[in-house]
């Protein structure tokens, strides 16, 4: 699933960027048209009857602490922005519903919920994620320079072929800039990277708009498999109806009345 998109960093995340890649691939353009044109829909739970989701995406947020990872998913769920920083502990999870084609998905957002400050994230934290956001701030050099720590914990701790989409975030500190869009871009031109973008939690800038086109990209990448285990879901229960069907009759045939 790699060097499938290249994108424009902060600019609007709908316009992708021309190729910069030479590697690109007939399949990436259409990979690209299906991510633009699919429709998607958030579904909210108003009538309070649980949600009962087709497919569950995970999607976990890393990156030194204090680069913004839990206010860009606060952003993202509750379209909310707090500005003192708050070092959660425990487990911080969080979904939203979004359906793609008559399939409804779960995303789960889990994030590290202050672990990461001690370097200590568990084995289960990456287990199953299916996409990483792997979080710097442009304005910290120390975040980005770190960049490869959390790099290598990807590569040995998460499944082999988990997107990665690279954030800069804090992107409406231009006046504090200390890492460059075109650093952001080489870095991830230099590694097994799929998406760079350039995002404010703050103002919201390309925060939705990241998180869809990773659900959208899932999606297109899962789908197969997400039709297939429809198709079997379906004819399970239209075998267990014909069976019910068939010993109903049987029933029927043998009372004496
Ligand atoms: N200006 C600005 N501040 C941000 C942004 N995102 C997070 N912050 C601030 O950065 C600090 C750390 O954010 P937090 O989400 O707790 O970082 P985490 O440790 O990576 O989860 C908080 O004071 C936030 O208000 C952003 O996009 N722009
Ligand atoms: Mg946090």
């Amino acid at each position: 699933m790699k060097k499938q998109l290249q994108r424009q960093g902060s600019k609007d995340l709908t316009q992708y960027q021309e190729e910069q890649d030479n590697e690109e691939t007939d399949c990436k353009v259409s990979m690209e048209e299906q991510i633009k044109t699919l429709p998607y829909e958030i579904v909210n739970n108003t009538r309070g009857i649980p949600l009962q989701q087709d497919y569950t995406f995970k999607l976990i947020v890393i990156g030194n602490s204090g680069v913004g990872k839990s206010c860009i998913m606060t952003r993202f769920l509750r379209n909310e922005f707090r500005d003192d920083h708050e070092v959660t502990l425990g487990v911080e999870f969080g979904s939203l519903f979004i359906k793609m084609e008559e399939t409804l998905f779960k995303m789960q957002i889990w994030d590290t919920a202050g672990q990461e400050s001690f370097q200590s994230i568990t084995k289960t934290f990456y287990r199953g994620a299916h996409a990483i956001l792997l979080t710097y701030s442009i304005a910290s050099k120390q975040s980005f320079e770190n960049l490869d720590y959390w790099y290598n914990e990807i590569k040995s701790q998460s499944e082999a072929d988990a997107l990665i989409i690279l954030i800069g975030n804090q992107s409406d500190r231009e006046e504090a800039r200390e890492v460059s869009f075109e650093e952001g871009l080489k870095y991830k031109t230099q590694h097994d990277i799929d998406i760079f973008i350039e995002t404010s939690a703050k103002t919201g800038n390309n925060v939705k708009d990241t998180f869809i086109n990773t659900a959208k990209m899932l999606y297109v990448h899962h789908k197969q498999k997400i039709q297939k285990s429809k198709a079997n879901l379906i004819e399970k229960i239209q075998r267990r109806r014909l069976k019910r069907t068939l010993s109903q009759n049987e029933r029927n045939k043998t009372c004496a009345c």
